[in-house]
């Protein structure tokens, strides 16, 4: 008989079988899913004080010229083809790889209290986007150019939701001008840090976090306060613990060109941003790894990054990682820790303002909340 008995049967075998559309809580558990950004459509950042100091001084000339124009259209092929073989390489590996929708991004636009000449990109969904477990959270991102960004992953989010996801979005900030410290100074080498943000409202960038199951770790930057911080730790509650990596970088903005887990009991780090004396002590029981000095990149006329992009890698699973094609000391010292690197030529993104980690984002990840400390 066609019972209720029958059918509730069928209903809860069906509901264990559900696998969450988003879940992830590290950097490394098998990758199924992920997000990639579009580089076409793009700005070249308007000029500010948030921009100022995330980027090399060498170019603060040439984006203050530039400030909101459109990327030229050499700059979007380069960068299409070098996105092209990485969404390849991402699906010969078996994984899903989803794209934002196209959004206007050259368009001046502002709130009540500022405007600017135009957006910036869509290229990098690990800014504004973080997933712990079965929740994606839409970040308070610092640069005022960035505030509508998220538009372009609406449809995404909003599928996400349908089939079962946590969404969220932090406090939108203000980013009113008293939350800028326009007298901002490039620091001496050795000299204590300045921030581009102070802590008059709540904000925080995606990837100033790198995820560790209940751990995660931090770095305060240019776009993330310990306002930020204080939410998201209370938002996660007593399940997670967040722990604060300092960065010697003099421009920090986003911990993975400082501090990158790759496995359980091993991160890779950036000597020149991070010395693991001063590593939080949950930390000592794992293997910290240093990071070859990155090989010259610049191909493009505008660098926005550091050049320790070289370690913003993206892990497949614990062993495999994609990594950039011409960063053979890297490569080389992945093969000498076990690891399977696959390279993959990407330098023609950089210009955009990130590699493999920051121009992706880890929806589905197989695996479980687990503590590795
Ligand atoms: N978005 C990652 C760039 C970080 C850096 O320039 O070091």
């Amino acid at each position: 008989m066609a019972t209720a008995e029958g059918k509730s049967r069928t209903d809860a075998e069906s509901a264990s079988e559900r696998q969450p559309v988003v879940c992830s809580y590290n950097e490394w558990d098998p990758l199924e899913e992920v997000i990639v950004g579009r580089v076409d459509g793009g700005a070249v950042p308007p000029w500010h004080v948030t921009l100022q100091a995330a980027t090399p001084q060498e170019s603060w000339e040439l984006l203050k010229l530039l400030s909101g124009k459109p990327a030229p259209d050499a700059m979007v092929q380069a960068a299409q083809r070098d996105q092209a073989e990485f969404v390849s390489i991402l699906e010969t590996e078996g994984v899903k790889v989803r794209r934002p929708d196209p959004i206007p991004q050259t368009e001046s636009f502002g709130s009540p209290e500022w405007e600017v000449e135009s957006a910036y990109n869509i290229a990098n969904p690990r800014d504004g986007l973080l997933v712990v477990g079965e929740e994606i959270i839409e970040t308070p991102m610092a640069w005022r150019s960035r505030y509508f960004e998220m538009n372009a992953y609406r449809n995404l989010l909003q599928e996400y939701f349908k089939a079962g996801a946590k969404w969220t979005a932090a406090p939108r900030p203000r980013l009113s001008d008293s939350l800028y410290n326009e007298q901002w100074e490039l620091p001496e080498k050795g000299e204590p840090v300045q921030f581009a943000i102070n802590e008059t409202e709540c904000c925080f960038d995606a990837a100033d976090f790198a995820r560790c199951g209940r751990d995660l770790f931090v770095t305060r930057s240019n776009v993330t306060n310990y306002f930020g911080i204080d939410w998201l730790r209370r938002h996660l509650g007593d399940d997670f613990a967040i722990h604060e990596i300092k960065t010697k970088s003099r421009q920090p903005m986003h911990i993975d060109t400082t501090f990158v887990p790759l496995c359980p009991g091993r991160a890779l780090y950036s000597p020149d941003f991070f010395d693991p004396a001063d590593a939080p002590e949950v930390l000592k029981s794992w293997e910290l790894l240093p990071a070859p000095p990155p090989i010259s990149t610049m191909v493009q006329m505008i660098d926005l990054s550091s050049a320790w992009l070289s370690m913003n890698v993206l892990m497949l699973d614990e062993k495999r990682v994609i990594c950039e094609a011409s960063q053979e000391p890297l490569i080389e010292k992945f093969r000498e820790w076990g690891f399977e690197p696959i390279p993959c030529p990407y330098t023609n993104h950089y210009v955009y303002g990130g590699a493999f980690h920051c121009s992706t984002l880890d929806v589905r990840r197989r695996g479980s909340l687990q503590s590795y400390f």
